[in-house]
Formats: structure tokens, sequence, C-alpha cells
């Protein structure tokens, strides 16, 4: 059973036959490893991140996306105490708001654009986190930040960071959100989470922030051609990119379409009260309609403090991920069980020769893995 499962999986894991994935070789998982509550990595870096030190939070979220069990468990210490620390000193709020967009939108471009006016001209701090699911952990995409965000990424108030997915659903999950805490704690006013619009990362991006952007530019005249339903439903708002020079027109053309489509999707009542989404253009090229943009985001944000939503909606988005990640780690437990992975296969043919049905197939499966645990 699921309560069952789940106490299997908050239970002390044995010290053997427990593979943490992605590393070949390894028997332990960081659930394994105990830091101390003086261990000298942790509190260097709990000092150098609320000192607001740019190296300290780098290494800080080195640590937290490491996928060695050490310096996972290490980094889990490390979000903890700034957890800690951010409920007891009532932070100031950093707002969490999601970019994202089909390969090419302009997403990044726009960052950089909006990411000057507010360090230069509002003087806020702000850190960008990029997420690539297509970048292994090597973060493929650091050099395409530095091109795109030239500028940004060498102000001293702001900090472009890219966070590998890893290729797990939860990987890129859970290293974004402890880069999210790292961040906070380091007194950065706004923080802007880029996704590209393939794969689930948005989705998941989708859940951890406070506001939710679609950036798309102007097509060819299919302007939802690889625009996702699925992403128009959950978009807080709408920004079609590049309007300028000879692509007004079909920016316009776009911005037309992108309304009626957001009123088709979004039939459904918004999620937060009082809030009709709505399609902005801007051309991040010439600055004009970013502003303006910005103060939407700051209209919607504003609005949802007041209300008492954006609280609500963090404890529900915390929930959510609690469960997601149990679901995560039971389902690696689970496949990397040696009896599931032997009783598996002579199981799988039954199942395609018709022999038995699925639920049973899982009821056998399940029970061999709870059989095997236990002992
Ligand atoms: N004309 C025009 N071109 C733009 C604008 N914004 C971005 N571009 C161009 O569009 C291309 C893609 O821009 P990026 O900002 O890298 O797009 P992205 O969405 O971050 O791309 P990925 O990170 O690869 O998904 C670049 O060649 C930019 O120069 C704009 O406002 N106007
Ligand atoms: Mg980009």
């Amino acid at each position: 059973s699921l309560h069952r499962l789940c106490q299997l999986a908050v239970a002390p894991a044995p010290a053997s036959g427990l593979r943490c994935r992605g590393l070949a070789g390894a028997t332990t998982t960081y659930l394994d490893v105990s830091v101390p509550q003086d261990d000298p990595t942790v509190a260097r870096l709990y000092q150098a991140v609320l000192n607001q030190q740019r190296t300290g939070l780098a290494q800080a979220i080195t640590l937290v996306e490491s996928r060695h069990p050490e310096k996972q468990a290490r980094g889990q210490a490390l979000v903890n105490r700034l957890l800690k620390h951010l409920a007891q000193r009532q932070h100031k709020r950093c707002f969490r708001v999601g970019i994202t967009g089909t390969p090419g939108a302009g997403k990044s471009t726009f960052i950089e654009c909006i990411g000057q006016d507010l360090v230069k001209r509002q003087g806020k701090r702000i850190a960008v986190l990029t997420v690539d699911p297509s970048s292994g952990a090597t973060g493929g995409s650091l050099l395409g930040d530095a091109t795109r965000m030239p500028e940004l990424c060498v102000h001293p108030s702001a900090f472009v960071r890219s966070t590998p997915s890893g290729g797990s659903l939860g990987g890129v999950a859970r290293y974004t959100q402890n880069a999210a805490v790292l961040c906070e704690a380091a007194g950065f006013d706004c923080l802007l989470i880029e996704t590209m619009g393939v794969g689930q990362a948005e989705y998941q991006v989708n859940d951890m922030v406070d506001m939710f952007l679609l950036l798309q530019s102007p097509g060819g005249g299919d302007e939802l051609q690889g625009v996702k339903r699925g992403v128009m439903e959950v978009a807080d708002l709408v920004v079609v990119t590049k309007c300028d020079g000879n692509l007004i027109p079909a920016a316009n053309h776009a911005a037309t379409e992108l309304s009626r489509a957001l009123r088709t999707y979004q039939r459904m009542k918004h999620p937060l009260s009082g809030w009709r989404p709505r399609v902005l253009r801007c051309s991040a090229l010439t600055g004009e309609g970013v502003p303006e943009v910005w103060q939407t985001v700051m209209e919607f944000l504003e609005r949802v403090t007041d209300s008492g939503e954006l609280v609500q909606h963090r404890v529900a988005q915390l929930e959510k991920w609690m469960w997601l990640h149990v679901r995560e780690h039971l389902m690696d437990l689970f496949r990397e069980s040696p009896a599931v992975a032997a009783t598996l296969p002579a199981l799988l043919d039954e199942l395609r020769q018709g022999l038995k049905s699925p639920g049973n197939a899982a009821d056998l499966l399940l029970r061999c893995f709870l059989e095997n645990r236990a002992r």
C-alpha cells in the first residue's frame, strides 16, 4: 500500500544495495549520510550566502546540484539552515517569476533587457536561473547565457546561473528549488527562472514560481505551432517578443491569435482570483513594451501578495513537491530493486500474452518489492 511504501521511504535506508542514480558504483544515497551540526563547509557557505558573496553563493548552488551523496546531504543541511533563518527573520520576499517559451523565443534577450532596467535604473538585485532540459550535468547552456545576457552576467547586482536538469524529472525540480532558497537567502529581490518550452521542465517550473510567463516569437502565420495547450492553460501572462522592424505585422497577428487561444484555453477560472491573463507585445531589441510587461508582472505579484494568495500558493506548491519527491524517490528504489528486476521479465511476458491483468501484475511487483525490502 502507499502508506506502507511511505513508511519504507522515510525509514533509514539500509547501507547496502541502494544506488544513487547517475553515480555508477555508488552504494549509498544522500539519505544514508548524516551531516554534523558544525560541518565546516555548511557553516562557511551559510555565512557566505547570508553575506551575499557571489562566489559563496555559486559554490552553495554547486553543492545542492551535486549528485554525490555526501555533497547532496551537505547541500540539504545548508538549505535547511537557511530556511530556518528565513523563517525566523521574516525575510523580505524574493518574487519568483518563471519564463518559458519555445527555443529561440527570445527569453534570454528579454531577461537581459528587463534585468538591466531592474539592476541599473531600479537598484534591484536579481538572480537568474536557466533550466535547460537538454543539457546534461555539464550545463550546456552556460555559453548561451554569457552571450545572450552579457551585461547581466557581469553586473554586481545580478547573478546568472545555469541549472542542469540532470535528466530525471524530479532532478531539475529539486536543484531549482534548493537554488531558489539560496538566492532568497542571499537577499535578491527577484528570481527569474528561464526554462525552455520543451519536455516537462516548464510544468515543473510553473509549480515553483509565483508567476508564469509564456514568451512567444512571431511565427510564420501559425502562431500556436509549438505552443503547448497545457502551457497556455497555466500562463499568467503571454508576451509576444521581437515586436520590432519588419516583424511588427507578424507580432500583431501573433498577439491576436494568442489572445483568442488564451480565451479558449483559459475558460476555467484562473486559480488566482480576479486575474485575467493577457497578451502583451514587446521588443527586447528596442526595449519598447518591456517596462509595460514588467509593470504587469508587478501588478500581478502585488495583487496576490495583498490578497494572501501568494503565501497560500507557495504552501500548496511545497506540499505538492513533497509528494512528488516521495514518488520519484520511491520509483527509483523500486526500479533499482534487484528482486523487482528479477521478477519483471517473466511478469511482462505474462502481461503481454494477456495472462495477467495490469493491476495484478502491479500487485505482484509491489509484493515482491516490499517483501525483499523488509528483510
Ligand atoms: N528582432 C529581435 N530579435 C530578437 C529579440 N529578442 C531576441 N531576438 C533574437 O532571437 C534569437 C534568440 O534569442 P534568445 O534570447 O537566445 O532566445 P531564447 O528563448 O533564450 O533561446 P533558448 O535559450 O535557446 O531557448 C537571437 O538571435 C536574438 O538576437 C527582439 O526583441 N527582437
Ligand atoms: Mg535562452
